[in-house]
């Protein structure tokens, strides 16, 4: 069986950008391969972060994973900071890492561009971190939203200049995504992505909104003036996100969409978009809530722990024979 990991960071709420672009595939990949899922709360600090916010925040996500339907017999789920090995191999990937790889990342280039103030050293070693994460289990595949593929391709690199150095250690990973819903747009500003730390609570749903109040804000989701149902993301990327929205939630072709809506106007279009949110999101927080009650999360963390735990120690024990630090 074939190895697939995946993690997200317990920062902020979790929005249907984050289930459409990453925890769908994660339940459409779970009877497939071999799964680990975890909460990468070694990088939710990497930005300053509230000590209650954090435990809230990695609570939710993992009822939430739960309500989504990952199944805890067929995926080990945990905490990062539960498996010593990311902390050890990610240092040993940060020396790996060169200085101009990680000037490149994005996520780091945005926030200096943007002159934001006290960036962290964490911030700028960050995706040495998730090689480390991705690199310990020998995983084939990495299921990610777009905007995570850079750090994949970085993992690999880190993993050929491994192997080439000490010889095959790591399986080199790919990246997939979703064909539809690797980048869900904002509602508001359709141009910009849906995103945890945009602060933009019109543009965003998140899976535990109020479903009448997620309702009303696909119905006021921006638009065009071309009145006109079709995917063009670039003419019309308000009505090309909710089309990938129905479609992924629906688990109908955007094609098919597009004809049912032949020559009808925005407004059906966007109550029929407002309606299966809102019905997802009751289902979806219907589970959620009986899940936080019932004392689940605290066992499957602790299942997860020991699976992991077993799986990563075999493989820093052997990196580090292979690097000298065993005599
Ligand atoms: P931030 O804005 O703080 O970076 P985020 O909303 O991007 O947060 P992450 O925790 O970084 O959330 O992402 C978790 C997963 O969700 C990743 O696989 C990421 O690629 C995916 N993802 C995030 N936003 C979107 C989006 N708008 N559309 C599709 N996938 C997304
Ligand atoms: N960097 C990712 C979260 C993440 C991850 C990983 C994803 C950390 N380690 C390993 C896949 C594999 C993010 O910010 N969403």
């Amino acid at each position: 069986m074939k190895k697939m990991i995946s993690g997200i960071k317990p920062t902020g709420k979790l929005h249907l950008g984050n289930y459409i672009g990453a925890i769908q595939q994660f339940i459409k990949f779970q009877d497939e391969y071999s799964m680990m899922i975890f909460i990468a709360n070694l990088h939710a600090i990497t930005i300053k972060i509230d000590k209650k916010e954090l435990k809230e925040s990695t609570k939710q996500l993992i009822g939430l994973y739960l309500a989504s339907g990952l199944d805890p017999e067929k995926v080990t789920l945990f905490l990062q900071s539960d498996v010593p090995a990311h902390t050890q191999l990610g240092w040993i990937m940060t020396c790996n890492s060169h200085i101009g790889e990680l000037n490149r990342m994005t996520q780091y280039k945005d926030k200096v561009a943007k002159k934001e103030e006290n960036i962290t050293g964490g911030l700028f070693t960050y995706p040495s971190l998730m090689a480390a994460d991705i690199l310990l289990y020998d995983a084939d595949y990495v299921p990610v939203g777009i905007d995570q593929k850079q750090h994949v391709e970085l993992t690999r690199d880190l993993a050929e200049r491994f192997n080439n150095q000490y010889g095959e250690t790591f399986v080199v990973p790919q990246p997939i995504s979703p064909k539809v819903g690797a980048k869900i747009m904002s509602l508001s500003e359709p141009t910009k992505k849906m995103s945890k730390s945009y602060k933009d609570s019109k543009g965003t749903i998140d899976l535990l909104d109020e479903p009448n109040a997620a309702y009303k804000k696909v119905m006021s989701a921006v638009t065009d003036s071309v009145g006109i149902v079709r995917f063009d993301i670039e003419n019309q990327p308000g009505i090309a996100n909710l089309l990938t929205i129905l479609s992924t939630l629906k688990g109908e072709s955007i094609e098919n969409i597009v004809k049912r809506y032949d020559g009808k106007g925005y407004a059906e279009f966007k109550k029929e978009v407002a309606e299966v949110v809102k019905q997802f999101l009751i289902t979806l927080q219907a589970k959620y809530f009986s899940i936080m009650e019932s004392g689940k999360v605290e066992t499957v963390l602790e299942q997860g722990k020991t699976i992991a735990n077993q799986i990563a120690y075999k493989k820093i024990a052997k990196v580090y024979k292979k690097i000298g630090f065993t005599i």
